[in-house]
């Protein structure tokens, strides 16, 4: 007989038999009799094996996490999960599990340890097919919408956003290069060719600080528009993650129940977004008692603060020349200001997009390196964008670990990717 998914067996009516192959997610002995729930990538479904059942004796000595075969007949019973139970007449041990280490006691540290074998539980199972939803619907998004999907390189040989969070990596030839931090140089030489282009990679930043929202290795989704200005590259924006909290509440409702997620913000994720000036957000910090000035840069308990105005996500617009990397494209009519815009995220948290229009002016962009502290030098070939056609172009990085911490509702985002990289974390 073939092997069912366990959803198949919980959609099975009473009486039919069944076959599955998966691991043992717990095992009670009871009355006699021994209970396996057994999980697969679809679900758990509980069997039951009396004494005289054949399979009862590994159904006893069966450990959890064991990966195992079992079959049975279906029997309605809505005491058991999803409502069903199969009565046992097939139970085989592929490969016993030692102890497994991991118990309902165990701290978070010691689940990170064992990160490679935490990745079962059903939480994780549900944040990573969430995830699945996340990327696939912006791959579909992008693609529906006449972008091209390029790549660009890991190794790169200046900074993108700002030398303090550089990875330097000893090159074969001995010199140093660097580990990416964006893409966007790059796609920002493509759309000469290809107009609208769009990546997703990972980015590499030497974040020192630990936060809830710092990974040092994160996916980023980012995408290059030739012609577009900063009204046009937030409009993209906003009807990208509309359709992408759309496509989860289609696919992930199990997923978003079993975290516990509150679906009502989610609903609200529908265009257009709010938008709020910078200089409007120092306003609003000040009045609520935070020790901000204009010009200062703003953190996790800034952005935090600035939610509580909203119940979606919003634009906030408009920063300072010196909060931002040299290549945003100052206003024109307010120089102190760049065309720039982040997108945060409501529910506290905060910035999951950055992103505005680029400087499309050589003589602008080296004025404004060397005003930064810069050498032109370092920068050559992106300078040299803007001397062979140059357009006036924007873009933008939306971090796509942050959009899966906020979309699934978790606490802190290594809880978003199967294996996290932090400051204090590269294994397993
Ligand atoms: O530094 S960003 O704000 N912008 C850029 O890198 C631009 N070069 C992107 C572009 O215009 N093509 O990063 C973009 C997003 C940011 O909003 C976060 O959501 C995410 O990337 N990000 C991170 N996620 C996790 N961990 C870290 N350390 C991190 N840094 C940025």
């Amino acid at each position: 007989m073939q092997f069912m998914k366990v959803a198949e067996i919980l959609s099975s009516p009473q009486g039919a038999k069944v076959r599955t192959r998966g691991w043992v997610y717990r095992r009670r002995d009871l009355g006699g009799k021994v209970f396996v729930v057994v999980r697969d990538s679809t679900g758990i479904v509980q069997f039951v094996f009396g004494p005289d059942s054949p399979g009862y004796k590994d159904a006893a000595r069966v450990t959890v996490e064991s990966s195992v075969i079992a079959g049975g007949t279906v029997k309605d019973d809505p005491r058991a999960p999803g409502g069903k139970e199969v009565v046992g007449e097939e139970f085989r041990i592929v490969g016993l599990a030692e102890n497994f280490p991991i118990r309902r006691d165990v701290s978070k540290e010691f689940l990170l340890d064992v990160r490679h074998l935490a990745v079962r539980s059903r939480r994780m199972t549900a944040v990573l097919k969430i995830r699945d939803t996340v990327f696939s619907a912006v791959h579909e998004y992008f693609r529906s919408n006449g972008y091209y999907e390029v790549q660009a390189p890991m190794f790169i040989s200046a900074a993108v956003e700002g030398g303090a969070t550089l990875f330097p990596v000893k090159y074969v030839d001995g010199s140093t290069v660097y580990l990416t931090q964006s893409s966007q140089f790059y796609l920002e030489a493509l759309i000469y060719s290809l107009e609208k282009v769009y990546t997703i990679a990972p980015s590499f930043r030497a974040e020192k600080s630990r936060t809830r929202r710092h990974l040092t290795e994160f996916w980023h989704a980012e995408a290059e528009v030739a012609w577009a200005g900063l009204e046009d590259i937030l409009r993209v924006e906003e009807e990208l993650i509309s359709f992408v909290v759309e496509r989860v509440l289609e696919r992930n409702r199990e997923e978003l129940a079993l975290l516990n997620r509150n679906l009502e913000p989610l609903k609200n994720v529908v265009p257009p977004f709010p938008r709020i000036s910078y200089d409007k957000a120092i306003e609003l910090l000040q009045s609520k008692g935070l020790q901000v000035r204009w010009g200062d840069d703003l953190g996790a308990d800034e952005e935090r603060a600035l939610t509580e105005f909203f119940d979606k996500p919003f634009f906030l617009y408009g920063f300072p020349e010196q909060v931002k990397a040299f290549y945003h494209k100052n206003d024109p009519s307010r120089p102190e200001v760049t065309l720039s815009a982040d997108l945060l995220a409501p529910e506290g948290y905060g910035e999951i997009i950055g992103g505005g229009e680029r400087i499309d002016k050589a003589e602008e962009l080296v004025e404004k390196i060397k005003r930064f502290g810069l050498n032109p030098d370092d920068y050559k070939w992106y300078i040299d964008l803007r001397r062979y056609g140059t357009v006036p172009h924007a873009g933008f990085g939306l971090g796509m670990d942050r959009l899966v911490m906020w979309i699934a509702g978790l606490d802190h985002i290594v809880d978003a990717v199967a294996f996290p990289r932090t400051v204090a974390r590269t294994y397993p």
